[in-house]
């Protein structure tokens, strides 16, 4: 006996066309061919690709993409803004790599170098003169690439309003790298995410100031790009025409790491 259940199951079997043995077989030497095809396109397309000129250590036709990629991205973030949320989401971060700050430092110290793009020294400032720049709080989801987030309370200076005090000296540098006082660890910034209002220069977490496993006394943070690109304790500041070195863009993570 047929079931409803068993009709209604069968109903799509029933519409299904019905074709000929022999275009069966038509269709299933076409599909083969075009697989072969598809195949053969791929071997050529990936020694094509190898036989291409490298940039970065990538063939120049990827490359190219990911540039192309950078562009669109560019374009995009300048309009573009992650969600914040209330100080009482936010949780307290982990403590997540730890180049470059394994030491301790004396935070009396510590001064921030700032470079202009011919690597002439434009500041070497102390925390002070970051408490006397205009403060922000933001709630942001801090996303690490390797798979965690969570919901971060940051206080400090947006590294737009720092920029003012450089501007007219600086051009048109398009890039801007940090760097921990050792040199350990190192990240390269387009300007467009940089200057962008949720980019920050932060001095606090959680209302208090930074401790040093986070980057004690500033470092970057934003909901925009990866972690890896938040340069915790930061030493150097330095703006360039050329892409800066990154530390996990050598090895091989996306340099623009952006969300
Ligand atoms: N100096 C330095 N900054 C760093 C790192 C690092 O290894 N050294 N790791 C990055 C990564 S991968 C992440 S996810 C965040 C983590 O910040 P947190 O330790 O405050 O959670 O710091 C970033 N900044
Ligand atoms: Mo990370």
């Amino acid at each position: 006996m047929t079931t409803e259940r068993e009709r209604e199951l069968r109903a799509p079997l029933d519409d299904a066309p019905t074709i000929t043995v022999e275009e069966f077989r038509r269709r299933s030497r076409r599909s083969f061919l075009t697989g072969a095809a598809g195949i053969t396109g791929a071997v050529l397309g990936w020694r094509w690709l190898q036989n291409q000129p490298v940039a970065d250590g990538i063939p120049q036709p990827l490359r190219s993409q990911l540039e192309r990629n950078e562009t669109l991205w560019t374009r995009l973030s300048a309009s573009r803004s992650a969600p914040e949320f209330a100080v009482s989401e936010a949780t307290p971060i982990q403590v997540n790599g730890r180049i470059g700050i394994r030491n301790e430092i004396d935070l009396a110290d510590w001064t921030v170098r700032v470079e202009g793009p011919d690597g002439e020294l434009l500041d070497d400032l102390d925390v002070a003169a970051f408490d006397a720049l205009p403060q922000r709080d933001m709630v942001i989801e801090h996303k690490c690439i390797e798979g965690w987030s969570s919901i971060v309370h940051w206080g400090g200076v947006r590294f737009s309003d720092f920029h003012q005090r450089y501007a007219d000296r600086v051009g048109d540098a398009p890039y801007v790298g940090l760097e921990t006082p050792d040199g350990l660890y190192y990240v390269g910034w387009d300007m467009a995410s940089i200057m962008h209002p949720q980019t920050m220069l932060a001095l606090r977490q959680g209302g208090a100031p930074l401790d040093q496993d986070h980057g004690a006394p500033l470092r970057i943070a934003t909901p925009n790009k990866y972690g890896i690109k938040c340069l915790k304790r930061i030493g150097v500041i330095r703006y360039a025409r050329e892409r800066p070195a990154d530390y996990w863009a050598e090895r091989s993570y996306d340099w623009y790491a952006g969300l």
